[in-house]
């Protein structure tokens, strides 16, 4: 039995919270009455910047971010402990002529937003136009998710798992030109007694053959060398436990695909409670339509070794398009991998 098994089974006051959930300023009383009825108190206040990045493939790019010198497409990812209330307030750095390049409704007013999947909100926290819950340019405004916990008496099931966030304002009514351009980030929501991983790692796959908003060759800027770790980026050290969260943007359907790992086609990828049912399934390959999220943990390596592990959408004509990059599992003393991932000009790397 492995630590991380042992870990599991025991329920595990022990596991440390994640970095990204704590160090964040208090709420302010003036938030108070905002907060809906039958949500607890925020007991964090976040701060996100819609803001325009560099142009892609001369597309418009905009990103959130937590400090606006650090936004990013996807956005960063956001971390509950179910029970948890948190307030967000949303700041619209765009600029009107950006945001009016990219309406293709020229009904709606200009404005970004936000959208949350998985947590409880109220009209106000919709994140849309018709409920007036979206932000002009130069304004901000403040979001109140809350991660509702189980009522195992009434068959409430919670709200932990893998889930996303998103813009539902630029471009159409429903936010279309805001995720093609990068607004949408992974939420995370978990319980106490979860396995707290020690990478995250976010897959967004999109249309126009886009992972993470980028095209082969730059959904992959893996550097053997000088490995850095990214959603661009996607390292381990053989045994360490690996998060993905994988999202699905756009249009089309797409399937997940990981070389080398399976998980459990659970809440968490893992199988955390006895007794081992058989009709929980173990899976490599997973189908992912828009609008849908799921995440799993790994141990990296596990059985597999380490090696450049592919991670691709298996729906063929998508893979071959591009819509692929890697898993790079490097030794447990973190020494590269055997082998080379394809180089970028095409050769097969061997
Ligand atoms: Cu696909």
């Amino acid at each position: 039995m492995t630590i991380e098994r042992r870990t599991l089974l025991r329920g595990l006051s022990a596991v440390p919270v994640a970095a990204g959930m704590t160090g964040l300023s208090g709420v302010e009383s003036a938030l108070a009455d905002d907060v809906p009825a039958g949500f607890p108190q925020p007991t964090r206040h976040l701060q996100l910047y819609a803001v325009e990045l560099p142009a892609y493939d001369d597309e418009v790019r905009l990103g959130y971010g937590h400090d606006p010198d650090k936004a990013s497409y996807p956005g960063p990812t956001i971390e509950m402990l179910e029970g948890e209330c948190i307030a967000i307030t949303l700041h619209n750095e765009v600029s009107k002529e950006t945001l009016q390049k990219l309406r293709t409704d020229k009904e709606i007013p200009l404005g970004v937003s936000l959208h949350p999947h998985g947590v409880r909100y109220n009209r106000t926290s919709d994140g849309t136009l018709h409920s007036n819950s979206y932000v002009a340019p130069g304004k901000k405004r403040t979001y109140i998710w809350y991660a509702r916990p189980p009522a195992r008496k009434r068959g409430i099931a919670g709200t932990a798992g893998y889930w996303w966030y998103h813009d539902h304002m630029v471009g159409t009514a429903h936010g279309t030109a805001g995720l093609n351009a990068g607004l949408y980030g992974a939420l995370i929501v978990r319980r106490k007694s979860d396995p707290l991983p020690k990478h995250t790692y976010v897959t967004a796959m999109g249309d126009g053959m886009t992972l993470n908003g980028r095209r082969y060759p730059d959904t992959d800027t893996y550097d053997m060398e000088n490995p850095k770790r990214s959603n661009t980026s996607i390292v381990a050290n053989q045994g360490e436990r690996i998060e993905f969260v994988n999202l699905a943007l756009g249009s089309e359907l797409h399937t997940w695909h990981l070389h080398g790992h399976n998980w459990a086609d659970t809440r968490t990828g893992v199988i955390s409670d006895v007794p081992w049912a058989d009709d929980i399934r173990i899976i490599d390959n997973k189908t992912i339509g828009p609008g849908d999220s799921f995440g799993f943990q790994v141990i990296a390596g596990e059985m597999s070794g380490p090696g450049h592990w592919m991670l691709h959408c298996h729906l063929q004509t998508h893979s071959d398009m591009g819509m692929s990059t890697f898993f790079h599992v490097h030794k447990k003393n973190g020494d590269p991998p055997p082998g080379h991932p394809p180089n970028h000009d095409g050769h097969t790397g061997m």
